[in-house]
């Protein structure tokens, strides 16, 4: 039988009407601004995240890259949650593109608040780096995709702009956090800097993410996109399934939230492991008495594949790819491999 795989919302394929809407794409050179379905995207994802413009780029990992890399200056610091995903799964991007160093604050469940920015704030000093950059993370991926509501959201970007920082949101999945509060995503970054919402996590795009913001910031993104290398061509092909992402497939996410509810109870009931409440569509469990890596190969062995996030922390997934029946065959599996 296929193997169930949980191992994140990235593996999806894209759909039907995806392929289809790649295929007819108008396209032209997105360097010389001419793509028109680019051009489309960027203003339709601007408008959903409230912001004056936005700028279609290959990845997440890029797309927080060029964040950081116009909101700060060489020798600055940045505000970041310590298991954040652009400390643990970017390879150190801010200080070898920006020169800058992330200053790490423990925050249970991975959500910053105001008093964590206002901790920040230091007498100045000539021998002191400042912090000038707050990244929050929402949904947070390795706190268990766990939501930061709308007024604390707002709480944490006031704070910030009173100390004088500036804020980016990894909103690689700003749509699942949207979807569970109830709230368009717009709510969720009102006031912030700069934005990153991925298509490519959980809503089957096959490419690409966007940077949202002013529109004087990205122009300064459009050059530090090429600086990075990723200024592309007639990107149109995959601006047109991340079209497809953005208007057909942010809603269904519910149901993704209701399959990991189902595979947290599961993982509740398994031996030495402690399951964060889940509420969106990533369920990450502490594991006491067997390795995290132990787990993902015993759950291989019953056809479910998971991953191992660090060496007690193990991270399952659900996504467009597995259905419910799926995930009731993986919480059966998860029951026996964890015993
Ligand atoms: N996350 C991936 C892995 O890198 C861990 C995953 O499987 O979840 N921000 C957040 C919050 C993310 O979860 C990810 C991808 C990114 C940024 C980076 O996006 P990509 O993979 O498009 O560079």
């Amino acid at each position: 039988m296929k193997p169930i795989d949980l191992r994140s919302d990235t593996v999806t394929r894209p759909t039907p009407e995806m392929r289809k809407a790649m295929a007819e794409a108008e396209v032209g050179d997105d360097v010389y601004g001419e793509d028109p379905t680019v051009n489309r995207l960027e203003a339709r994802a601007a408008e959903v995240l409230g912001m004056e413009a936005a700028l279609f780029v290959p990845s997440g990992t890029m797309g927080n890259a060029i964040a950081v890399r116009i909101l700060t200056a060489r020798g600055d610091e940045v505000l970041v949650e310590r298991r954040s995903h652009v400390v643990r799964y970017e390879l150190s991007s801010m200080s070898v593109l920006s020169g800058v160093m992330p200053r790490m604050a423990d925050a249970p469940g991975g959500h910053l608040t105001p008093e964590h920015v206002r901790a920040a704030v230091a007498p100045r000093a000539y021998y002191k780096s400042d912090v000038s950059l707050v990244v929050l993370e929402n949904t947070h991926n390795l706190g268990g995709g766990t939501v930061q509501g709308v007024a604390e959201a707002r709480a944490v970007v006031e704070a910030a702009h009173e100390c004088g920082f500036r804020v980016h949101v990894d909103g690689a999945r700003i749509w699942h956090a949207a979807v569970a509060l109830g709230v368009p995503p717009a709510a969720l970054v009102a006031g912030a800097d700069t934005v990153m919402a991925c298509f490519s996590k959980g809503l089957c795009a096959p490419v690409g993410s966007v940077v949202a913001s002013s529109r004087a910031r990205i122009e300064e993104a459009r050059r530090a996109r090429k600086l990075f290398g990723g200024g592309m061509r007639q990107a149109g092909v995959l601006a047109a399934a991340a079209l497809v992402a953005l208007e057909r497939m942010v809603t269904r996410v519910a149901d993704d939230h209701a399959n990991a509810r189902l595979l947290g109870q599961a993982l509740g009931r398994a031996r030495g492991v402690t399951v964060a409440p889940v509420e969106t569509n990533i369920v990450v469990a502490t594991l006491r008495g067997r390795t995290a890596p132990e787990a993902v190969a015993a759950l291989r062995q019953e056809g479910v594949l998971a991953t191992a996030m660090d060496g007690t922390t193990l991270r399952l997934v659900t996504h467009h790819d597995v259905s419910r029946a799926d995930c009731e065959r993986a919480a059966s599996a998860i029951e026996r491999a964890l015993r």
